[in-house]
């Protein structure tokens, strides 16, 4: 049994509109503690972390609310950090994909503190690899992923003592929507992209076998960062970005049984939930679900095959 940390990160200022600040309630109203109680687990609830000022970062044209994207970053970094330090697994209920600027910088430097390499499995139906130059939108939420892979356009603007993330350790999983230039961007970087096609050409577990093989043959953390848009809008209304051809229940629900079994799993993020938008309750209780499930509710006790 676990040690489970959870830390609400609202912000909703990485993406183009309101309403994610309100995912962290939704998620509580939607019994994630209870949840993860009832399969044995030890749940501290921390409440939402409070952003640090970051007055120092000065307004950039193409990076939308950078000051509190900033401040949030900075908070989650130490949340995060210090939860990982004590054995515990973090997991961060947002609010926007901004919010993996720190919880997965906050991973890094336990990783390092460790010394086991840090990999990250993203699901989602974006790449989040736009900077401020490349980004359509200057919505931050959509620059994660390259942030945390050291593109250097972001040291004068997020400054911190981070370590990075290889991006050859960065998996992506449900890609559907990727601008022009972050398609050179992922390329040139060599993130391991599954798009949609892939899954539905390779299929879920073969997939997972894969990353999860690569994860455990050097000893590595994993953290996941779960989009609700990663899902397919049918089941899973609730957030502002939603892409048709998304993965099913289904697909969405092995990913977290197979990510159990693994046991490589060391934080987790479940982001972009926006309540306003969703169809009463229904993304939040499937997001629950899965937290679930990735936490060891099964359907069936059996043996386990790693075949
Ligand atoms: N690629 C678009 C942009 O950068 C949309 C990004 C949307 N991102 C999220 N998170 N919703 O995945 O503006
Ligand atoms: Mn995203
Ligand atoms: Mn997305
Ligand atoms: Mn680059």
């Amino acid at each position: 049994m676990k040690t489970i940390t959870l830390i609400g990160a609202p912000i909703e200022e990485g993406s183009g509109r309101r309403g994610a600040a309100m995912g962290p309630t939704a998620l509580r109203i939607a019994g994630i503690d209870t949840v993860l109680a009832e399969l044995g687990h030890t749940v501290h609830d921390e409440g939402d972390v409070r952003p640090l000022p970051a007055r120092d970062l000065a307004h950039h044209p193409q990076a939308n609310n950078l000051q509190m994207v900033g401040a949030f970053a900075r908070a989650l970094n130490d949340a995060v950090h210090d939860a990982a330090r004590k054995g515990h697994v973090p997991i961060i209920l947002g609010g926007d994909h901004a919010l993996s600027m720190g919880s997965v910088s906050g991973m890094a430097r336990h990783a390092d503190d460790v010394g086991r390499p840090l990999f990250v499995l993203w699901l989602d139906a974006h790449a989040d690899f736009n900077s401020p130059t490349t980004s359509p939108s200057g919505n931050m939420h959509g620059m994660p992923v390259a942030f945390f892979c050291g593109e250097a356009e972001f040291a004068p603007i997020l400054a911190s003592d981070r370590p990075l993330v290889d991006p050859k350790r960065v998996y992506q999983i449900g890609i559907r929507s990727v601008d022009a230039r972050e398609r050179e961007e992922i390329a040139e970087h060599g993130v391991n992209v599954y798009d949609m096609r892939t899954v539905d050409e390779m299929g879920m577990a073969h997939i997972m076998r894969q990353i999860l093989d690569e994860v455990r043959a050097v000893n590595g953390l994993l953290h996941v960062s779960l989009d609700v848009d990663f899902m397919d809008p049918e089941i899973a209304p609730g957030v502002g970005t939603t892409v048709p051809g998304g993965a099913t229940f289904r697909e969405a629900h092995l990913i977290m049984e197979m990510l159990c079994d693994s046991d490589l799993v060391s934080s987790l993020d479940v982001v972009e939930l926006n309540p306003f938008l969703d169809d009463r309750g229904k993304s939040a209780r499937i997001l629950v679900e899965l937290t679930a499930s990735l936490f060891g509710r099964r359907i069936l006790d059996r043996p386990t095959r790693s075949a």
